[in-house]
Protein backbone atom coordinates (compact mmCIF):
# COMPACT_ATOMS: atom_id res chain seq x y z
CA UNK A 1 0.00 0.00 0.00
CA UNK A 2 3.11 2.07 -0.02
CA UNK A 3 2.04 3.76 -2.91
CA UNK A 4 -1.40 5.37 -1.86
CA UNK A 5 0.75 7.84 0.71
CA UNK A 6 2.57 9.30 -2.05
CA UNK A 7 -1.15 10.43 -2.83
CA UNK A 8 -1.04 12.34 0.23
CA UNK A 9 1.38 15.12 -1.11
CA UNK A 10 4.35 14.59 1.48
CA UNK A 11 7.64 15.04 -0.17
CA UNK A 12 9.57 11.96 1.05
CA UNK A 13 7.73 8.56 2.26
CA UNK A 14 9.63 5.94 3.36
CA UNK A 15 8.47 2.98 3.72
CA UNK A 16 10.54 0.53 6.72
CA UNK A 17 10.44 -2.15 8.89
CA UNK A 18 12.11 -1.65 12.20
CA UNK A 19 12.00 -5.41 12.72
CA UNK A 20 13.99 -6.91 9.85
CA UNK A 21 15.77 -3.65 9.81
CA UNK A 22 14.63 -2.65 6.14
CA UNK A 23 14.17 1.10 4.82
CA UNK A 24 16.43 2.08 7.78
CA UNK A 25 19.55 3.39 6.22
CA UNK A 26 17.35 5.48 3.59
CA UNK A 27 15.63 7.10 7.06
CA UNK A 28 18.83 7.91 8.26
CA UNK A 29 20.26 9.50 5.08
CA UNK A 30 16.90 11.36 4.67
CA UNK A 31 17.25 12.99 7.85
CA UNK A 32 21.18 13.39 7.39
CA UNK A 33 20.71 15.30 4.14
CA UNK A 34 19.07 17.61 5.92
CA UNK A 35 21.26 18.11 9.23
CA UNK A 36 24.46 20.56 9.31
CA UNK A 37 27.85 18.69 9.62
CA UNK A 38 27.69 18.19 13.35
CA UNK A 39 31.69 17.97 13.81
CA UNK A 40 31.48 21.88 12.79
CA UNK A 41 28.40 22.91 14.79
CA UNK A 42 28.51 20.98 17.77
CA UNK A 43 32.05 20.36 19.67
CA UNK A 44 32.95 17.25 20.92
CA UNK A 45 34.15 16.62 24.25
CA UNK A 46 37.11 16.81 23.77
CA UNK A 47 36.73 20.37 22.15
CA UNK A 48 34.18 21.01 24.75
CA UNK A 49 36.70 20.71 27.50
CA UNK A 50 39.86 22.77 25.14
CA UNK A 51 37.01 25.44 24.63
CA UNK A 52 36.73 25.58 28.48
CA UNK A 53 40.35 26.08 29.31
CA UNK A 54 39.58 29.68 27.57
CA UNK A 55 42.49 28.45 24.48
CA UNK A 56 40.80 29.66 21.03
CA UNK A 57 38.39 27.24 19.74
CA UNK A 58 39.78 27.33 16.17
CA UNK A 59 38.37 24.27 13.66
CA UNK A 60 39.73 21.00 14.00
CA UNK A 61 39.69 18.38 11.00
CA UNK A 62 37.82 15.12 12.61
CA UNK A 63 39.24 12.27 10.81
CA UNK A 64 37.05 8.97 10.71
CA UNK A 65 39.40 5.85 10.86
CA UNK A 66 37.50 3.41 9.16
CA UNK A 67 38.08 -0.38 7.85
CA UNK A 68 37.21 -4.26 8.66
CA UNK A 69 38.06 -5.57 12.00
CA UNK A 70 41.71 -6.11 12.48
CA UNK A 71 42.99 -4.29 9.68
CA UNK A 72 45.26 -1.97 12.15
CA UNK A 73 42.80 1.02 12.83
CA UNK A 74 43.73 1.18 16.35
CA UNK A 75 47.41 0.83 15.50
CA UNK A 76 47.47 3.15 12.83
CA UNK A 77 46.26 6.13 15.72
CA UNK A 78 49.08 4.75 18.32
CA UNK A 79 51.42 5.01 15.44
CA UNK A 80 50.32 8.51 14.46
CA UNK A 81 50.26 9.78 18.11
CA UNK A 82 53.24 7.33 19.42
CA UNK A 83 51.52 6.34 22.02
CA UNK A 84 49.21 2.79 23.40
CA UNK A 85 45.61 5.73 23.65
CA UNK A 86 43.68 3.16 21.54
CA UNK A 87 43.49 -0.65 22.64
CA UNK A 88 45.01 -2.59 19.86
CA UNK A 89 44.70 -6.01 19.90
CA UNK A 90 44.99 -9.33 17.96
CA UNK A 91 41.51 -10.33 18.44
CA UNK A 92 39.05 -8.67 15.77
CA UNK A 93 36.30 -6.74 17.02
CA UNK A 94 38.54 -5.13 19.92
CA UNK A 95 37.56 -1.66 19.56
CA UNK A 96 33.64 -1.75 20.29
CA UNK A 97 32.92 1.56 19.78
CA UNK A 98 34.20 5.13 18.35
CA UNK A 99 36.60 6.92 20.12
CA UNK A 100 37.86 10.42 19.81
CA UNK A 101 41.28 11.04 19.53
CA UNK A 102 42.57 14.82 20.06
CA UNK A 103 46.03 15.31 18.21
CA UNK A 104 48.19 18.29 18.02
CA UNK A 105 50.30 18.90 15.07
CA UNK A 106 52.32 21.86 13.97
CA UNK A 107 49.79 23.89 15.68
CA UNK A 108 46.53 22.29 14.11
CA UNK A 109 44.26 20.20 15.78
CA UNK A 110 43.45 16.92 14.85
CA UNK A 111 40.44 14.61 15.92
CA UNK A 112 40.78 11.23 15.15
CA UNK A 113 38.05 8.91 15.52
CA UNK A 114 39.14 4.92 16.04
CA UNK A 115 35.86 2.92 15.09
CA UNK A 116 35.30 -0.39 15.23
CA UNK A 117 35.47 -2.68 12.94
CA UNK A 118 32.58 -3.63 10.50
CA UNK A 119 32.07 -7.02 10.10
CA UNK A 120 29.59 -8.18 7.40
CA UNK A 121 25.91 -7.41 7.65
CA UNK A 122 24.54 -11.36 6.89
CA UNK A 123 27.11 -12.07 9.91
CA UNK A 124 26.02 -10.04 13.11
CA UNK A 125 25.56 -11.72 15.76
CA UNK A 126 25.33 -9.37 18.87
CA UNK A 127 23.73 -6.55 18.90
CA UNK A 128 27.02 -5.17 20.26
CA UNK A 129 27.98 -5.84 16.58
CA UNK A 130 24.86 -4.23 15.09
CA UNK A 131 25.96 -0.74 16.93
CA UNK A 132 29.32 -1.18 16.13
CA UNK A 133 27.75 -1.16 12.26
CA UNK A 134 25.52 2.02 13.24
CA UNK A 135 28.50 3.61 14.95
CA UNK A 136 30.81 3.41 12.08
CA UNK A 137 27.95 4.96 10.20
CA UNK A 138 27.91 7.56 11.94
CA UNK A 139 31.59 8.40 12.57
CA UNK A 140 31.97 8.82 8.47
CA UNK A 141 28.99 10.93 8.57
CA UNK A 142 30.71 13.58 11.73
CA UNK A 143 34.07 13.24 9.96
CA UNK A 144 35.80 15.79 7.43
CA UNK A 145 37.89 12.94 6.22
CA UNK A 146 37.84 9.50 6.46
CA UNK A 147 40.58 7.28 6.21
CA UNK A 148 39.96 3.37 4.55
CA UNK A 149 42.22 1.01 6.13
CA UNK A 150 42.52 -1.79 4.23
CA UNK A 151 44.89 -5.07 5.02
CA UNK A 152 47.45 -6.11 2.62
CA UNK A 153 47.70 -9.18 3.27
CA UNK A 154 44.19 -9.94 2.71
CA UNK A 155 43.89 -7.22 0.01
CA UNK A 156 40.40 -5.77 -0.63
CA UNK A 157 37.56 -7.61 0.35
CA UNK A 158 33.75 -7.35 -0.17
CA UNK A 159 33.73 -6.35 2.95
CA UNK A 160 36.02 -3.25 2.05
CA UNK A 161 34.44 -2.41 -0.20
CA UNK A 162 30.84 -2.30 1.08
CA UNK A 163 32.72 0.67 4.07
CA UNK A 164 34.36 2.42 0.86
CA UNK A 165 31.01 2.32 -0.83
CA UNK A 166 29.40 4.54 2.66
CA UNK A 167 32.37 6.79 2.15
CA UNK A 168 31.18 7.35 -1.31
CA UNK A 169 27.69 8.17 -0.51
CA UNK A 170 28.52 10.06 2.71
CA UNK A 171 30.34 12.22 -0.20
CA UNK A 172 33.16 12.77 2.08
CA UNK A 173 37.11 13.18 1.72
CA UNK A 174 39.21 10.10 1.50
CA UNK A 175 42.29 8.06 1.89
CA UNK A 176 42.74 4.72 1.40
CA UNK A 177 45.57 3.21 3.77
CA UNK A 178 47.09 -0.34 2.58
CA UNK A 179 48.30 -1.32 5.79
CA UNK A 180 50.72 -4.24 6.78
CA UNK A 181 53.12 -3.31 4.46
CA UNK A 182 55.47 -4.76 6.56
CA UNK A 183 54.58 -8.33 6.21
CA UNK A 184 53.95 -9.04 2.55
CA UNK A 185 57.47 -6.63 1.53
CA UNK A 186 59.35 -9.64 1.93
CA UNK A 187 56.66 -11.64 -0.48
CA UNK A 188 56.57 -8.87 -2.89
CA UNK A 189 59.76 -7.79 -5.10
CA UNK A 190 60.08 -4.15 -3.79
CA UNK A 191 59.61 -1.46 -5.56
CA UNK A 192 58.03 -1.70 -8.93
CA UNK A 193 55.68 -3.97 -6.78
CA UNK A 194 53.93 -1.03 -4.94
CA UNK A 195 53.09 0.57 -8.51
CA UNK A 196 51.13 -2.30 -8.66
CA UNK A 197 49.79 -3.03 -5.68
CA UNK A 198 48.30 0.32 -6.05
CA UNK A 199 46.87 -0.16 -9.22
CA UNK A 200 45.32 -3.11 -8.10
CA UNK A 201 43.72 -1.81 -5.06
CA UNK A 202 42.33 1.14 -7.22
CA UNK A 203 41.15 -1.19 -9.69
CA UNK A 204 38.85 -2.68 -6.97
CA UNK A 205 37.57 0.07 -5.07
CA UNK A 206 37.03 2.16 -8.41
CA UNK A 207 34.01 3.78 -6.92
CA UNK A 208 36.15 5.56 -4.77
CA UNK A 209 38.51 6.16 -7.54
CA UNK A 210 39.21 10.18 -6.04
CA UNK A 211 40.97 8.79 -2.74
CA UNK A 212 44.46 9.00 -2.44
CA UNK A 213 46.27 5.94 -1.48
CA UNK A 214 48.70 5.42 0.92
CA UNK A 215 51.54 2.37 1.58
CA UNK A 216 51.92 2.30 5.75
CA UNK A 217 53.41 0.09 8.18
CA UNK A 218 51.40 1.18 11.64
CA UNK A 219 53.83 -1.61 13.43
CA UNK A 220 56.57 -0.13 11.96
CA UNK A 221 55.61 3.05 11.62
CA UNK A 222 56.67 3.44 7.73
CA UNK A 223 54.81 6.11 5.73
CA UNK A 224 52.22 6.77 8.27
CA UNK A 225 53.74 10.42 8.80
CA UNK A 226 52.41 10.63 4.83
CA UNK A 227 48.96 10.74 6.06
CA UNK A 228 49.69 14.43 6.93
CA UNK A 229 50.70 15.32 3.54
CA UNK A 230 47.68 13.71 1.92
CA UNK A 231 45.85 15.56 4.07
CA UNK A 232 47.45 18.86 3.41
CA UNK A 233 47.25 18.20 -0.65
CA UNK A 234 43.71 17.58 -0.28
CA UNK A 235 42.97 20.80 1.83
CA UNK A 236 44.91 22.34 -1.08
CA UNK A 237 42.51 21.18 -3.65
CA UNK A 238 39.82 21.80 -1.53
CA UNK A 239 40.41 25.10 -2.46
CA UNK A 240 41.03 24.93 -5.80
CA UNK A 241 38.14 26.88 -8.45
CA UNK A 242 37.54 26.74 -11.57
CA UNK A 243 36.73 30.07 -13.19
CA UNK A 244 32.57 30.28 -14.58
CA UNK A 245 33.98 30.74 -17.82
CA UNK A 246 35.85 28.47 -18.34
CA UNK A 247 33.76 26.25 -16.48
CA UNK A 248 31.05 26.42 -18.61
CA UNK A 249 33.15 26.55 -22.09
CA UNK A 250 34.23 22.73 -21.05
CA UNK A 251 30.90 21.53 -19.84
CA UNK A 252 29.16 22.87 -22.97
CA UNK A 253 32.24 21.04 -25.35
CA UNK A 254 31.54 17.96 -22.84
CA UNK A 255 27.60 17.71 -23.68
CA UNK A 256 28.34 18.64 -27.24
CA UNK A 257 30.98 15.72 -27.70
CA UNK A 258 28.85 13.37 -26.13
CA UNK A 259 25.26 13.68 -25.88
CA UNK A 260 23.26 12.87 -22.99
CA UNK A 261 20.85 9.87 -23.72
CA UNK A 262 17.36 10.47 -24.13
CA UNK A 263 15.01 9.65 -21.40
CA UNK A 264 10.99 9.58 -22.32
CA UNK A 265 11.87 11.34 -25.36
CA UNK A 266 13.34 14.00 -23.23
CA UNK A 267 17.60 14.97 -23.62
CA UNK A 268 19.08 16.90 -20.43
CA UNK A 269 19.97 20.46 -21.67
CA UNK A 270 22.37 22.49 -19.64
CA UNK A 271 21.78 25.97 -19.69
CA UNK A 272 24.60 27.78 -17.12
CA UNK A 273 26.96 26.16 -14.66
CA UNK A 274 28.65 27.88 -11.86
CA UNK A 275 30.63 27.04 -8.68
CA UNK A 276 29.55 28.19 -5.21
CA UNK A 277 31.93 30.05 -3.85
CA UNK A 278 31.34 28.13 -0.50
CA UNK A 279 30.90 25.06 -2.58
CA UNK A 280 30.63 21.93 -0.04
CA UNK A 281 28.18 19.98 1.47
CA UNK A 282 28.97 21.05 4.83
CA UNK A 283 30.13 24.66 4.45
CA UNK A 284 26.68 24.94 3.22
CA UNK A 285 24.84 25.71 6.15
CA UNK A 286 27.58 27.57 7.73
CA UNK A 287 28.20 30.15 4.40
CA UNK A 288 27.39 33.11 6.74
CA UNK A 289 30.67 32.45 8.32
CA UNK A 290 32.73 32.47 5.44
CA UNK A 291 31.64 35.39 3.11
CA UNK A 292 35.12 35.39 0.93
CA UNK A 293 37.86 33.44 -0.12
CA UNK A 294 40.48 35.34 2.16
CA UNK A 295 38.08 34.26 5.02
CA UNK A 296 38.14 30.74 4.40
CA UNK A 297 39.95 28.38 7.02
CA UNK A 298 42.78 26.86 5.46
CA UNK A 299 41.81 23.60 7.01
CA UNK A 300 38.22 23.38 5.41
CA UNK A 301 38.10 20.25 3.61
CA UNK A 302 34.54 21.00 1.77
CA UNK A 303 34.07 19.33 -1.55
CA UNK A 304 33.87 21.23 -4.82
CA UNK A 305 30.06 21.65 -5.85
CA UNK A 306 28.90 22.60 -9.13
CA UNK A 307 25.59 24.17 -10.07
CA UNK A 308 24.11 23.57 -13.32
CA UNK A 309 20.87 24.55 -14.23
CA UNK A 310 18.97 22.75 -17.09
CA UNK A 311 15.72 22.08 -18.15
CA UNK A 312 14.77 18.98 -16.40
CA UNK A 313 17.26 17.52 -13.35
CA UNK A 314 15.81 13.89 -13.81
CA UNK A 315 17.17 13.88 -16.92
CA UNK A 316 20.83 12.62 -15.56
CA UNK A 317 21.73 9.18 -15.26
CA UNK A 318 24.69 7.61 -13.14
CA UNK A 319 26.52 7.25 -15.82
CA UNK A 320 26.25 10.63 -17.24
CA UNK A 321 27.12 12.19 -13.92
CA UNK A 322 30.55 10.14 -13.46
CA UNK A 323 31.58 11.17 -17.25
CA UNK A 324 30.27 15.26 -16.43
CA UNK A 325 32.51 14.39 -13.02
CA UNK A 326 35.34 13.21 -15.37
CA UNK A 327 35.74 16.16 -17.44
CA UNK A 328 35.97 18.43 -14.51
CA UNK A 329 38.93 16.41 -13.21
CA UNK A 330 40.05 16.97 -16.33
CA UNK A 331 40.33 20.17 -15.64
CA UNK A 332 40.74 20.08 -12.22
CA UNK A 333 41.93 16.88 -10.90
CA UNK A 334 41.02 17.47 -6.62
CA UNK A 335 42.74 14.43 -5.49
CA UNK A 336 41.00 13.24 -2.09
CA UNK A 337 37.86 15.20 -2.85
CA UNK A 338 34.56 13.62 -3.93
CA UNK A 339 32.53 16.67 -6.37
CA UNK A 340 28.98 17.61 -5.86
CA UNK A 341 27.04 17.99 -8.98
CA UNK A 342 23.43 19.34 -8.02
CA UNK A 343 21.39 19.92 -10.44
CA UNK A 344 18.48 22.85 -10.57
CA UNK A 345 15.78 23.36 -13.14
CA UNK A 346 15.62 26.51 -14.87
CA UNK A 347 13.35 27.79 -17.89
CA UNK A 348 15.44 28.38 -20.88
CA UNK A 349 15.01 31.92 -21.66
CA UNK A 350 16.37 33.01 -18.09
CA UNK A 351 20.24 33.54 -19.84
CA UNK A 352 22.05 36.62 -17.49
CA UNK A 353 25.78 36.54 -19.29
N1 LIG B 1 52.76 -6.65 11.08
C1 LIG B 1 51.84 -5.70 11.26
N2 LIG B 1 50.85 -5.89 12.16
C2 LIG B 1 49.94 -4.90 12.32
C3 LIG B 1 50.01 -3.68 11.59
N3 LIG B 1 48.98 -2.91 11.98
C4 LIG B 1 48.30 -3.62 12.91
N4 LIG B 1 48.86 -4.82 13.12
C5 LIG B 1 48.39 -5.88 14.05
O1 LIG B 1 47.08 -6.26 13.67
C6 LIG B 1 46.30 -6.56 14.83
C7 LIG B 1 45.03 -5.72 14.85
O2 LIG B 1 45.35 -4.35 15.03
P1 LIG B 1 44.31 -3.28 15.60
O3 LIG B 1 44.97 -1.98 15.53
O4 LIG B 1 43.75 -3.72 16.90
O5 LIG B 1 43.16 -3.42 14.51
P2 LIG B 1 41.76 -2.64 14.43
O6 LIG B 1 41.52 -2.37 12.99
O7 LIG B 1 41.77 -1.47 15.36
O8 LIG B 1 40.75 -3.74 14.92
P3 LIG B 1 39.26 -3.56 15.54
O9 LIG B 1 39.34 -2.52 16.62
O10 LIG B 1 39.02 -4.92 16.05
O11 LIG B 1 38.36 -3.21 14.44
C8 LIG B 1 47.21 -6.33 16.02
O12 LIG B 1 47.75 -7.54 16.40
C9 LIG B 1 48.27 -5.38 15.47
O13 LIG B 1 49.48 -5.50 16.16
C10 LIG B 1 51.11 -3.51 10.66
O14 LIG B 1 51.27 -2.51 9.97
N5 LIG B 1 51.98 -4.56 10.54
MG1 LIG C 1 40.55 -1.00 17.01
Amino acid sequence: MAAEFDSLGFEKVISLSAEHNRGISELLDAIERRLPSPVKEYPTVVRRSLGESGSKVEQRIAIAIVGRPNVGKSSLINSIVRGERAIVSELPGTTRDAIDITYERDGRQFVFIDTAGIRRRGKVSSSAEVFSVMRAERSIRRADLCVLVIDLTIGVTAQDKRIGGLIQKARKPAIVVLNKWDLIRSRRGERQSVRKIIEETCSRIFFLNYAQVLITSASTGENVDRLFASIQKIEHAARKRIGTGVLNRFLHQAFEANPPPLVKGKRLKLFYATQPRNGGLQSAEASHQKPSDSDMHPTDLAPPEFVLFVNDPSLINETYRRYLESRIRNAEPYPGLPILLTLRRRAPTVRSF
